[in-house]
């Protein structure tokens, strides 16, 4: 799916600020048809962001249920006889959307865009009403998982399976756009080296086409054409290609024109990287080159916007990555906004792409600390149906971020339970629907400690090893040299039963910034900066060993739990981006600086 792009045939209108906003207590509001009238007892509410943090009120905070958007929407005068689109670029975890009385996009999944074609519906040159109603609900039927309690006092509880806060709404940019009525519709751009030539084979899904012709030109990034083609799809070769490599993220621009008689009646221009993706044995090949990977799980966390996304912050966090040396990351635990992946497609940053499904293992969180369910899959709990969920995840990820050339690895989920043969079953075809997707790329799955080298069943499916480990912390607290031996056992077993790479995914230890100990106790920065260090000295061991990514970048916001202080403190920043003892212990390695 194509980003709302302006040029000199399409238009955007972005929808972002305050709407009217209300919490559905009783949920009634669907019954009710809410979107019929203004909503009633509106509050204001910021677009986009999470809803919970904004309004200091409780009941805000936890709600479980639907919440309604609502603003007027004005239609540019000057779009008459265009076709006009509503998009969201996120709504979490589902929404309904109305465009005055008439429902015109639903969506399944939190993180990934959806639009519709409302030219039928509204006029240019005038207003409308739209209504949005949001559901937070994690169920066994949602990507990830959850359950919902009903409390003694009819208060609704959501339970989860993952170690993040529930945040919710309309997390990222709302959008109105306009196109002629025959458009592209979509751009799929694959990219090759062959003899050292740049090659990009592109393909356009084009509507109403009628007589209307497709032209492709690619041009560098001084704006000169290099290649040019005709056809709906096609070759383009460039010699002497500027490759995009770690680091240096260099773009060409394909545009694709829709002509008619010579006129160009749309067009879009999509960014693109001419680089390779390959695994050879135990390694990662970037442009042919091994590439190691250093950096960071992530999340989309901020004070007060929670989830939102926010560019001065992103921004931000590509400059604290630059300064700490990171050259990755990966975005646990869900597709992050587009505006990040197209921020590291310019800087070279590579990006490990995951979808939503965190959860899917009861042994870990559910079993152990709920009293929960214990079996992971059921048909009471993660079932043909999560299945399907998840597959359209996956699919509409691929369908989101296959052109970005920063995408070098599609990661299928976060610790599911892979060490039964019912996780085999579960993975099977989701492995084969993402390579359908997207044969270019490799696929994997991040593992955890239930499953190991030589009982993990899914691992064979997969091209990388991605694993999490805890070593000194949940394993062994407060003991490195344990940690050390742990691991190292651990990873050598990994690289001798699997001829892939090895990417340590997660590691890491919670600091609570400030809290500085002689002896390095757990908690202390002086503690999970050595944790770190033990770490480093075992991947440079191991020649498998192809990544390191620290869980995690920044402290982040989780539920409840005896377990967390204010939130998960693994960060090697703080919430607020200021760097912890670990930060600088990452620098000097990442950088050289001492
Ligand atoms: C994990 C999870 C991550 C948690 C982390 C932790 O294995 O993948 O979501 O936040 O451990 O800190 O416990």
């Amino acid at each position: 799916m194509l980003r709302p792009q302006e040029n000199m045939v399409r238009e955007t209108k972005r929808l972002d600020g305050i709407w009217a906003f209300a919490v559905d207590t009783q949920g009634v509001g669907r019954a009710e048809e809410w979107w019929r009238t203004e909503v009633a007892e509106a509050r204001r509410m910021p677009v986009p962001s999470s809803f919970n943090d904004v309004l200091v009120d409780p009941a805000v905070h936890d709600h479980v249920g639907d919440v309604w958007y609502q603003r007027q929407v004005f239609v540019p005068r000057g779009w008459a006889g265009q076709r006009v689109v509503l998009r969201f670029d996120a709504a979490t975890h589902r929404a309904v959307a109305w465009v005055g009385e008439v429902r015109v996009a639903e969506h399944e999944g939190g993180y990934t865009p959806f639009e519709a074609d409302i030219t039928a519906f509204v006029r240019a040159g005038e207003p409308f009403r739209l209504s949005v109603v949001v559901n937070n609900e994690l169920t066994w039927q949602s990507i990830p998982p959850g359950t919902v309690e009903v409390m003694p006092n009819g208060t609704r509880r959501q339970r989860q399976y993952h170690d993040f806060f529930n945040y919710a709404g309309l997390h990222r940019a709302v959008w109105l756009y306009s196109t002629s009525i025959a458009h592209i519709d979509d751009i799929t751009a694959v990219t090759d080296i062959e003899d050292g030539n740049g090659v990009v084979r592109y393909s356009a899904d084009v509507e109403e086409r009628g007589s209307g012709s497709v032209r492709a030109l690619l041009r560098d990034a001084d704006g000169m054409v290099v290649a040019e083609a005709t056809g709906t799809s096609g070759v383009l070769r460039v010699s002497n290609p500027e490759l995009w490599q770690p680091g240096r993220g260099y773009l060409y621009e394909l545009e694709v024109d829709l002509l008619d008689d010579g006129a160009v009646i749309d067009r879009y221009a999509l960014p693109i990287g001419i680089r390779t993706v390959r695994v050879d044995g135990a390694q990662f090949l970037i442009n042919g080159e091994p590439f190691y990977f250093r950096g960071f799980g992530k999340h989309e966390d901020l004070n007060v916007r929670g989830r939102g996304h926010d560019d001065a912050a992103m921004v931000h966090d590509f400059a604290l990555l630059s300064w700490v040396g990171a050259n990755s990351f990966r975005t646990s635990h869900y597709p992050y906004a587009e505006e990040v992946l197209d921020h590291a497609d310019r800087l070279g940053i590579v990006v490990i792409d995951e979808t939503a499904a965190v959860g899917l293992n009861l042994g870990v969180g559910g079993g152990m600390f709920l009293g929960g369910p214990k079996t992971t899959f059921s048909e009471e709990t993660i079932s043909a149906e999560t299945q399907q969920v998840h597959r359209r995840a996956i699919e509409e990820l691929v369908d989101r971020d296959k052109n970005h050339p920063c995408v070098v690895l599609w990661s299928l989920a976060n610790e599911p339970e892979t060490h039964t043969d019912d996780g085999r079953v579960y993975f099977e075809p989701l492995f084969s629907a993402a390579r359908r997707a997207d044969p270019s790329r490799p696929v994997g799955f991040v593992n955890m400690m239930f499953a190991l080298p030589d009982t993990c069943t899914v691992t064979e499916l997969a091209d990388v090893v991605m694993i999490n480990r805890y070593f000194g912390w949940y394993v062994e607290p407060g003991d490195l040299d344990a940690a050390e031996r742990g691991l190292e056992a651990e990873l050598s077993r990994w690289a001798s039963v699997h001829n892939k790479p090895i990417i340590v995914t997660e590691y890491g230890a919670d600091a609570l910034a400030g809290l500085h100990t002689v002896e390095g106790n757990p908690w202390s920065e002086e503690y999970q900066a050595a944790l770190l260090g033990t770490y480093h000295k075992v991947f440079d061991r191991i020649d498998a060993v192809v990544g390191e990514h620290v869980w995690n970048f920044a402290d982040f916001a989780t539920g409840p739990s005896f377990m967390r202080v204010d939130g998960n403190k693994k960060g090697v920043f703080t919430r607020d981006r200021r760097p912890k003892m670990a930060a600088h212990e990452l620098r000097r390695r990442w950088h050289g600086v001492s």
